[in-house]
């Protein structure tokens, strides 16, 4: 009998199974994986930044808000062909899905979001999957993004609803929810998830995931990011995660959220190639694929591809 599709963990419930000994925690987190996916398989999905810093937001993991001094130059827009080139770079390399991100609060209207329009057309067009995440939707941002031929739109929870105030304070994570909901009408997928590293409790990160588990249906994609430290951020001197705390919440997402992939998302490059095995073990079966995340570096292609040889797993071909 397949892994039960539940709306409705407790916290508790969650930190129980977050708990269990590494190794029942793995088994575990096999048993439901291979009831959903083929073991030997992760999805490749290549990021670029269309539009680079200058966001009004207060985040404080992140190197694109104004509110910070960091090294992060804000950028134009990129034109269509920047993109159709990285998207035919990605392509060749072996991606199969695309992300764009822009550094807004919310998505613009006018020719800003008119020239993101024409950038999902043209991923789509390659027969790359389309991902956007571009902040918060209106109603009316998501009837045309669907009509666009987007495939799935990122809007990260972040962290549990109890620390959210204590990392951004310029919107709340009900806004954020607000959109997954719009997203979710308009009958796109969601790619939701958030990050650990940011002085957050094990507690938290388990009401974090019951939050995304509450979401019905669960969302599609869940990117689970270990905090890349950005000097100049309130965030800077964080120590780095313990990647067997990284471990233990992928796995514990993989039991809660059966159906969904769960990415092994920012802060790969901090992590041994053993620890990231240990990942696609505990259930992760996504990565980000390419040099670069949004501002920040990223395992190199040759050895993501070394990487996955070694280890006897092979590209996902298109979820749709
Ligand atoms: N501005 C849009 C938004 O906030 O949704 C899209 C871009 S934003 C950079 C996308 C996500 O990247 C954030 O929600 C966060 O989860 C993740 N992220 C940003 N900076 C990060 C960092 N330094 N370490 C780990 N994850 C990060
Ligand atoms: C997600 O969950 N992680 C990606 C993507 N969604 C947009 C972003 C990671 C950003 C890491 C820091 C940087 O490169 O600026
Ligand atoms: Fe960074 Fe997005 Fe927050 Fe802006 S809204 S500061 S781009 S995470």
């Amino acid at each position: 009998m397949n892994a039960e599709l539940r709306h409705d963990y407790r916290v508790e419930e969650v930190r129980a199974i977050h708990d269990l000994p590494l190794p029942e925690l793995l088994f575990r987190a096999q048993e439901v994986h291979r009831q959903y996916h083929r073991p030997d398989e992760v999805q490749l999905c290549a990021l670029l930044s269309v539009k680079t810093g200058a966001c009004q937001e207060d985040c404080a993991y992140c190197a694109q808000s104004t509110r910070y001094a960091t090294a992060v130059q804000p950028a134009r827009m990129l034109s269509r062909e920047d993109v159709v080139q990285a998207a035919e770079r990605a392509r060749a390399a072996g991606a199969t899905r695309f992300c764009m991100g822009t550094a807004w609060r919310d998505a613009k209207d006018g020719p800003a979001f008119e020239s993101v329009l024409d950038m999902v057309r043209a991923v789509r067009a390659l027969d790359l999957e389309a991902c956007l995440t571009m902040g918060m939707l209106t109603d009316e941002h998501c009837r045309r993004l669907a009509e666009a031929g987007l495939t799935i739109y990122n809007h990260n929870i972040d962290t549990s609803p109890a620390f959210y105030g204590s990392i951004i304070t310029t919107h709340t994570q009900e806004d954020r929810l607000a959109t997954l909901a719009r997203v979710r009408r308009a009958g796109l997928r969601i790619c939701s998830g958030g990050i650990i590293g940011m002085g957050e409790s094990v507690d938290d990160r388990c009401a974090m995931l019951a939050t995304l588990a509450r979401l019905d249906p669960h969302p599609e994609s869940v990117p689970i990011n270990a905090l890349v430290p950005i000097a100049g951020t309130p965030l800077a001197d964080r120590p780095p995660v313990d990647p067997l705390q990284f471990v233990r919440v992928i796995a514990t997402a993989r039991i809660i959220m059966p159906r969904s992939q769960v990415r092994l998302s920012a802060g790969r490059a901090a992590l041994t190639r053993e620890a990231q095995v240990l990942c696609f073990v505990a259930g992760a079966n996504s990565i980000f694929y390419g040099d670069k995340l949004l501002t920040t570096g990223n395992p190199d292609v040759q050895a993501d591809q070394q990487l996955l040889r070694d280890a006897g797993l092979r590209s996902a071909p298109p979820t749709h």
